[in-house]
């Protein structure tokens, strides 16, 4: 592809779209995010890794249909992967789960992905005996087209995290780390772009020392989300979340250390996953969830614990869909004097007014503008 950009914009000083695009398209998320937002406590972080969440056919739409072309044909049993061991998926076909090797031309057909199958992929797979007729290990045959994806930007490459959710459970806390609404507000928009339902849980309510949590509560829900406080360590709003849990597909996301892990245990103690402990010096989790892996939960549904990242991508979210995504915007936008208002310098900016009248919070419009000062540097 490099060679053919070249030849087309061969002239010296001739803008070349192949390259603007591929610029465009690179995550310069962790650069700016340390311009931005210095002083914040996410700015430390120089790890390249981010996450964001997709739109359905985003970068997977061509290769998902060249595979769905001989969907019935291929593989005789269906399951989901809760797992990934290095290049072996694990699959449950509602009995077991099988080791499954992926068929060589399925990984050729994904190659942009540093992984063919991810964790929520629906598959089709052959099992074949061994030597001595047992049955063992199968092989993918086949992947259904997905249809929301939590992704990972690292090293320059998209890795999907998760495939198939139906709902993202974004967990934030009080205490440490502490309430911050506009990593909240990232979520929102990434996993509305991403066409995943929100809810927003807000745990360690224990340690809400500054009784924080009632007003970004009254906000979230004010704006239409299902928004709760929970804690892990007393029980509080358990309840609650396994409901929202039941009998959905959800991921669970947010920021390392927040107790997205406590949680799950808490909702199934049975789950049993490793739960770290805050770093001191620097206040962050240890990220000690470091691979997803879908949960089959004992009261239906399943749930995809992620490892929580440093720093949250939205360069999948084109830069004039971010106002749509605020969800108290959108019926100012259309009466907004210009068609391409930006919301931030133009005179006759409805938006404008409804911040002026009350209709809209400072802290979510700031939020908006530190997203769109970020995609637009
Ligand atoms: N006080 C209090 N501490 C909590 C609560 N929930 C979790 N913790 C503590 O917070 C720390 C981090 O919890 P984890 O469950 O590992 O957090 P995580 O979000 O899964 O973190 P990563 O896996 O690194 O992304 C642990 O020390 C937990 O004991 C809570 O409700 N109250
Ligand atoms: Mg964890
Ligand atoms: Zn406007």
């Amino acid at each position: 592809m490099a060679k053919k950009g070249k030849g087309r914009g061969g002239k010296p000083g001739q803008k070349v779209r192949v390259d603007f695009r591929r610029n465009r398209n690179r995550p310069s998320r962790t650069k700016d995010w340390t311009h931005l937002h210095s002083g914040d406590e996410e700015k430390a972080d120089a790890v390249p890794l981010s996450e964001s969440v997709v739109a359905k056919g985003d970068l997977s739409r061509r290769r998902t249909i060249i595979e769905s072309d001989d969907a019935e044909r291929k593989g005789d049993r269906s399951g989901v992967v809760v797992a990934m061991r290095g290049l072996i998926a694990e699959v449950d076909d509602g009995e077991r789960v099988w080791p499954c090797t992926v068929r060589r031309v399925l990984r050729t057909l994904r190659i942009a992905e540093r992984q063919a199958i991810t964790v929520g992929d629906r598959v089709r797979f052959t099992v074949e005996a061994d030597a001595d007729g047992v049955l063992n290990e199968g092989v993918i045959e086949h992947v259904e087209p997905r249809q929301g994806e939590l992704k990972r930007v690292a090293k320059n490459r998209i890795h999907t995290v998760v495939a198939n959710v139906d709902q993202a459970i974004i967990v934030a806390s009080a205490g440490i780390p502490s309430l911050k609404p506009h990593l909240i507000d990232r979520y929102l928009v990434a996993v509305h772009h991403g066409d995943i339902t929100p809810v927003i849980c807000i745990n360690k309510c224990d340690l809400d020392a500054d009784n924080e949590i009632p007003a970004a509560l009254a906000l979230y829900t004010g704006l239409g989300y299902t928004a709760f406080a929970a804690s892990a360590t007393t029980g509080e709003g358990v309840d609650t979340l396994r409901d929202q849990l039941h009998g959905k597909c959800s991921a669970v996301a947010g920021q390392s250390g927040v107790g997205k892990s406590s949680l799950l245990n808490a909702v199934d103690p049975d789950l049993n996953l490793r739960v770290g402990d805050v770093n001191l010096e620097n206040l962050k989790g240890r990220h000690t969830t470091t691979t997803a892996h879908l949960i089959k939960l004992a009261g239906g549904g399943y749930v995809v614990d992620t490892p929580g990242v440093r720093s949250f991508d939205l360069s999948a979210v084109p830069l004039n869909e971010i106002e749509a995504h605020f969800v108290e915007f959108v019926p100012h936008i259309p009466n907004c004097r210009f068609a391409d208002c930006t919301h931030t310098h133009e005179h006759g900016c409805a938006v404008k007014s409804a911040l002026e009248k009350d209709q809209i919070t400072e802290q979510r419009y700031e939020s908006y503008v530190r997203m769109l000062q970020e995609r637009m540097a």
